[in-house]
C-alpha cells in the first residue's frame, strides 16, 4: 500500500508541477482518482488561479457512480471553504469516494478538510511523501505562514567568494551562459529587488515588471537605467521605518506582499546581501561560482555582514540542485 500511495503521490506531483508559474499565490496542486478495484479513472490539476482546483479538475469528468468506493490522491490537503470556488470536500463526499491520500495539511488557516472527511466517514491516509509535498509548494508556504513574499537571492563568484575584485572590478565574473540563466530565472519571480549601491555601480536595466530598489538616501538619479522600463517601488527613509541605520528589510517585505508580490529575487552586492541573511530574511540562495581566484582577501564578499562567527555559528544551508552553465557551476541551496 505504502509503495503504491507514493505511486500515485508522485504521479499527482507532475499533474501539480504543470500549473507551475499559472496558479500563483495559489499551491500548485496535482490529483489522481482511482475505482473501487484499484484502475486510475480520472487525473486533474489546478491550472491557472480563481480556476477550479485539482480534485474538483478530475472529479468533473467522473460520472458520479464511477469513483464510488475508490481512492482519491491529491498533494495537498482537501479544502473545506468557499474561495473562488467551492469545497472540494463536499465534491468529494458527493463522488462517495471510500478513501483519500494527500501528502501535506493545508496550511491556509480557512481550510480543514481533514475533519470534514474523517466525518464524513472517509478514511484518510495523510503525510505521504510529505516533505516533498512542502518543498514543491514552499513559495506558496511561506504566503500564507508568515505572509510575506518567498526570497532568493543569487550572487556570482569566484571560487574564493567575491563578487568584485579590491578596485570594485565586477564585469563579468561569471561567463555568457550563466548570464543568460539569470535573465530566464527573473521572469518566474513577481519581484526583482536591487539596491541603490548597485543601481550606481552597474547602472543595470534589470528587465522585469515590477522592480523596488532599496535606496535610503534617494540617491538614485531619475535617469538610471532601471527606470526605463517596467514598475519601479522605491524603498527610502519618507515612506520606510529605519533600523539600526538601514531601512527595514522585513517592513520592505511585508509591503511588497501586500501589494501582490508572492516571489522576490534579489541581486545586489554583499553589504544587502549580508544584512538579509543576518535578519533570517533570505529563503534560498543561487549562487553560480565561476572557476576564477583573486587570491587577494581585499576584493568584496558575496555575504558581509561583518559578523565574526565561528564554524558552530554560522549559516547553514541545504544544496539541493547543482547545474553546469560551463564554465560555471551553478549552486541552488535553502537556508
Ligand atoms: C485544494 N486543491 O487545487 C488548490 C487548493 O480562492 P480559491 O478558491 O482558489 O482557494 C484558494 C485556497 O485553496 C488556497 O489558499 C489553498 O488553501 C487552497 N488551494 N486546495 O484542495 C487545489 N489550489
Ligand atoms: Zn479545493
Amino acid at each position: 500500500m505504502k509503495n503504491l500511495d507514493e505511486k500515485y503521490m508522485k504521479e499527482c506531483f507532475k499533474l501539480a508541477i504543470k500549473g507551475n508559474g499559472k496558479v500563483s499565490p495559489n499551491p500548485m496542486v496535482g490529483c489522481v482518482v482511482l475505482d473501487k478495484t484499484g484502475n486510475i479513472v480520472s487525473k486533474g490539476y489546478h491550472k491557472k488561479y480563481g480556476e477550479n482546483h485539482a480534485e474538483r479538475d478530475a472529479l468533473l469528468k467522473l460520472k458520479h457512480n464511477e469513483a464510488e468506493g475508490g481512492t482519491l490522491y491529491v498533494n495537498l490537503e482537501p479544502c473545506s471553504h468557499y474561495g473562488k470556488t467551492p469545497p472540494c470536500v463536499d465534491l468529494i463526499i458527493e463522488h462517495k469516494l471510500a478513501r483519500v491520500v494527500f501528502a501535506m495539511r493545508d496550511p491556509n488557516p480557512k481550510v480543514n478538510g481533514l475533519s470534514k472527511l474523517k466525518k464524513a466517514g472517509i478514511k484518510v491516509t495523510e503525510g505521504v511523501l510529505e516533505e516533498e509535498a512542502k518543498f514543491l509548494n514552499r513559495i506558496f508556504i511561506k504566503n500564507i505562514t508568515r505572509e510575506l513574499p518567498y526570497v532568493v537571492l543569487k550572487t556570482a563568484t569566484t571560487m574564493d567568494g567575491k563578487i568584485a575584485s579590491s578596485n570594485g572590478d565586477s564585469k563579468w565574473i561569471t561567463s555568457d551562459k550563466a548570464r543568460a540563466e539569470v535573465y530566464k530565472m527573473r521572469k518566474s519571480f513577481d519581484c526583482i529587488m536591487t539596491s541603490s549601491n548597485t543601481v550606481l555601480a552597474d547602472n543595470p536595466n534589470m528587465v522585469h515588471k515590477f522592480k523596488c530598489v532599496l535606496d535610503k538616501d534617494s540617491k538614485v538619479p531619475k535617469s538610471a537605467n532601471i527606470f526605463k522600463q517596467g514598475e519601479v517601488f522605491i524603498a527610502n527613509s519618507q515612506n520606510t521605518p529605519i533600523k539600526n541605520n538601514r531601512l527595514d528589510l522585513e517592513h520592505v517585505l511585508k509591503e511588497l506582499y501586500k501589494k501582490g508580490i508572492s516571489s522576490v529575487f534579489v541581486e545586489c552586492g554583499g553589504t544587502l546581501a549580508g544584512a538579509l541573511l543576518k535578519e533570517g530574511l533570505i529563503d534560498e540562495i543561487y549562487q553560480f561560482i565561476a572557476p576564477k581566484i583573486f587570491n587577494d582577501n581585499s576584493g568584496q564578499s558575496c555575504f558581509n555582514a561583518d559578523i565574526k562567527n565561528t564554524i558552530s555559528e554560522c549559516v547553514n544551508l541545504k544544496i539541493y540542485d547543482i547545474k553546469f552553465f560551463e564554465p560555471d557551476l551553478l549552486i541552488k541551496s535553502l537556508v
